[in-house]
């Protein structure tokens, strides 16, 4: 027991030369940075941006925040218009379907293309994949990222990586008729 009373103050030397004050401190102004760099990112860095696919088949927000473009209004949303990312930085899109009808009418999906992706073609082709929930399985190249088909509340979600050449890249719901509507985008690496 003795000599612990020795060990106890020295121990606490030690620790407190090594993390002591200036690295506390350092660690509360990168906390605060973070924040406000993004108050979407989460403790991994991701930032996640939830999107709302609705009846009049649009990708809508419930708030206009950084790193998003919105347009007009529509019931308790805003329309999304684009989403703007740096080179390489990762992206959680989370999407929920809001709609009283049956998915085979209603569903929704985020599909992010490639800059050289020929969107018409694309969504021609989807139209036709039913079998496969409208991703044209022989067009795998032309896409970056997509999720699953959402149904009348369901959420699916997809995590990707922004490419490094910047661009703007379109993203689409590929159910049929729904890019027609206007249910699109643009993820605008800058
Ligand atoms: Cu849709």
């Amino acid at each position: 027991m003795r000599y612990l009373t020795y060990l106890l103050p020295l121990m606490f030397f030690i620790t407190t030369a090594c993390g002591g004050g200036s690295g506390d401190q350092q660690q509360q102004a990168d906390e605060t940075t973070t924040e406000a760099q993004s108050s979407a990112a989460d403790q991994s860095g991701v930032r996640t941006i939830e999107i709302i696919g609705i009846d009049q088949m649009k990708f809508a927000v419930e708030s206009d925040e950084d790193g998003i473009s919105t347009g007009g209004e529509t019931g308790d949303y805003l329309l999304l218009e684009s989403i703007s990312a740096e080179p390489g930085e990762e992206i959680r899109v989370v999407l929920t379907t809001e709609s009283d009808l049956p998915a085979t009418a209603m569903a929704h999906n985020f599909v992010l293309l490639t800059l050289s992706a020929d969107v018409d073609a694309f969504v021609n082709a989807a139209s036709q994949a039913k079998d496969n929930d409208y991703i044209p399985a022989d067009m795998s190249d032309q896409i970056i990222a997509h999720t699953e088909l959402a149904g009348g509340g369901e959420t699916v979600e997809v995590t990707f990586t922004a490419p490094e050449e910047t661009g703007e890249y379109e993203y689409v719901c590929s159910f049929p008729g729904h890019y027609a509507a206007g249910m699109r985008g643009t993820l605008n690496v800058e």
